[in-house]
């Protein structure tokens, strides 16, 4: 199965995001349910492995906190952008968080995550998208403020791919305390 860690949030705050939908030519949103905030991308494992991975995330102990979504940003590849998302204010309590998450995870012998850990929240996948919306739309949004919302779980989910969307399946649920 194919699986990712990350934080999920109230139907409230996922239609809230989903009220800035739009307006963008080319940009494919993401359906308000498969919001979520990636901590940590695993990607295809065995069953078994997969056990081992919830008992590692079972084990962590890691803080409750606030969160503030704050802002929007877009990554690219190759000076064309490819997503488009919903930032978070800075905040060590969720990088304390994504960190315990790493150590189990390499524990369990997932290869080290290379990548610097930008939270975002996507909110669309972009191919050729019209430059000047998108610049107007990052623009027009930039001062977006959600929150502070308490986070008081995070979880294992699985993610089969589709045609259109994928779908997203929170399969596990751990509590920070
Ligand atoms: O949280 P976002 O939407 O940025 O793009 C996938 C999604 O990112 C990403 O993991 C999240 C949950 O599916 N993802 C997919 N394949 C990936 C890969 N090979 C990947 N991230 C890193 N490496």
């Amino acid at each position: 199965m194919r699986l990712f860690v990350g934080l999920d949030f109230p139907w409230e705050t996922k239609q809230l995001l989903a009220s800035l939908a739009g307006g963008i030519p080319g940009a494919r949103w993401v359906p308000p349910e498969n919001y979520h905030l990636t901590l940590r991308f695993i990607g295809e494992v065995p069953a078994h492995d997969a056990e081992e991975i919830h008992h590692a995330l079972a084990a962590l102990r890691a803080r409750a906190f606030p969160l503030v979504l704050a802002g929007m940003g877009t990554f690219a590849k190759g000076g064309q952008a490819t997503q488009l998302w919903v930032g978070v204010e800075r905040n060590p309590l969720l990088e304390a968080l994504r960190n315990k998450v790493e150590i189990a995870l390499q524990r369990t012998g997932c290869e080290p995550e290379r990548r610097r850990f930008t939270p975002h929240i996507t909110l669309a996948r972009l191919r050729e998208p019209a430059a000047g919306k998108l610049v107007g739309f990052v623009q027009s949004h930039n001062l977006f403020r959600a929150g502070p919302m308490p986070v008081q779980h995070f979880f294992l989910f699985s993610s089969r791919l589709g045609k259109e969307a994928s779908v997203y399946t929170p399969e596990v649920e751990y509590a920070l305390h």
